[in-house]
């Protein structure tokens, strides 16, 4: 049998240079609650994205709710039903009313063109996901948002990296996420961040990630304890030292991808956005069934019996689970393009250390059907 191949494997330090990290923070006694390495993380992180004010987190999901806590958004939120379910549970979390509006097939992003349609006076925000990593319509959304002034919330989960024209894609919005799961282009086992534009917004968010604590004995605001520990942020700081490195090797996996399926018929790949530094997060490929002559699920279990595990992210969509279905923008009639993209979408491995020998028993497989 094949070696197993998953959609992704993550992104590991070198154990032996980890130790020394970890016997630092023996030493110091110190493993949470604002630690030198999570200080230390935040300010090489603010570098390398090219922002000014970044506050870590434990997780991606957690920075989501707690800018809209801190943003204080109320009533509807417009978002995308074609994520993960995280993006629309921190508007549940809130008390907010997800909006779905359907999204763009060439990007697989929040149509700016359907958004304005959706804004009722309940609207106080637009959460859009930079899906793939692939940038939204940045320019577009900011200006529905500010004729309806409404706020901007980038999950910007995928995008570790991505800078458009040399500016990071971090720097639009009111705030944008990140998520550093062990899945991701670059990750701290579980961690995220929230990146907010002054820092006097940061010094709230460091609050309210801290049950809302200013000091010893005044709290602020209900906060939550979402605070990155020392091991993790000592971690990352290792992992950052090779992110530029494995996104070069996921560069290399994308194009023998590219190269490799752009002639097959009924297979649809995402162009490459132009003027990017894309990251290369995930290679979704989309299957028209009568074209291809195979389901994109009968593609995806006969990879399978190969020992290569694609993942069908983003299906089922949000807007089909039992908390979302019953709202009126979660109809498939409302949301028709990702319906139907949901149905097509197959996400094939990519990480760094997959091998180019892999990619094209992948491709072949593919191929043969
Ligand atoms: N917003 C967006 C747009 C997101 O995509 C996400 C997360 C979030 C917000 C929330 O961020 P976090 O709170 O998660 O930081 C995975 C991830 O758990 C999730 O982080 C990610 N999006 C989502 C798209 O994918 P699953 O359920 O598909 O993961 P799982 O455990 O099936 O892993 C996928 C594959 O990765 C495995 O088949 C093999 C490989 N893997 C995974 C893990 C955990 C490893 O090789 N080693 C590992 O330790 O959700």
């Amino acid at each position: 049998m094949n070696k197993k191949i998953t959609v992704t494997l993550p992104l590991l330090p070198d154990l032996q240079e980890f130790i020394p990290y970890l016997e630092d923070i023996w030493d110091r006694k110190w493993v949470t609650n604002n630690g030198f390495y999570h200080k230390e993380l935040e300010k090489k992180l603010a570098e390398y994205l090219g922002v000014e004010y970044i506050s870590l987190f434990t997780n991606g999901t957690l920075p989501l709710i707690t800018a809209l806590q801190a943003l204080e958004i109320k009533g509807e939120v417009i978002t995308t039903p074609y994520s993960f379910v995280a993006t629309t549970h921190s508007l549940l979390w809130n008390g907010i009313k997800p909006v779905f509006v359907d999204i763009d097939p060439k990007t697989c992003n929040l149509d700016p063109e359907k958004i304005e349609a959706a804004i009722t006076p309940a609207t106080t925000a637009i959460m859009p996901v930079h899906c793939y990593g692939i940038p939204c319509d940045v320019e577009k959304i900011q200006a529905i948002a500010e004729k309806h002034n409404l706020k901007v919330i980038y999950d910007a989960a995928h995008t570790f990296g991505v800078k458009i024209g040399g500016k990071s894609i971090l720097e639009y919005g009111d705030m944008a996420t990140l998520s550093f799961h062990a899945t991701k282009v670059y990750n701290t086992l579980e961690g995220g961040a929230l990146v907010v534009r002054s820092a006097e917004m940061k010094q709230k968010i460091d609050f309210l990630k801290n049950f809302g604590f200013a000091g010893e004995t005044t709290v602020l605001a209900p906060g939550i304890n979402s605070k990155m520990d020392e091991v993790r942020a000592a971690y990352g700081l290792l992992n950052l030292k090779q992110v530029d490195k494995a996104i070069e090797a996921r560069k290399v996996v994308s194009d023998l991808y590219r190269e490799g399926l752009k002639d097959v018929k009924g297979i649809r790949i995402l162009a490459e956005p132009q003027g990017v530094r894309n990251n290369y997060s995930y290679f979704p490929i989309f299957i028209d069934e009568k074209e291809f002559g195979m389901s994109r699920d009968a593609l995806y279990f006969k990879l399978q019996e190969d020992n290569i595990f694609g993942r069908r992210y983003f299906y089922p969509l949000i807007s089909t689970f039992s908390m979302y279905k019953d709202l009126e923008s979660a109809r498939p009639e409302n949301i028709p393009v990702a319906t139907r993209i949901a149905e097509e979408v197959l996400c094939l491995p990519i990480y760094y250390g997959l091998e180019n020998q892999e990619v094209e028993r992948i491709i072949d497989l593919i191929k043969k059907r």
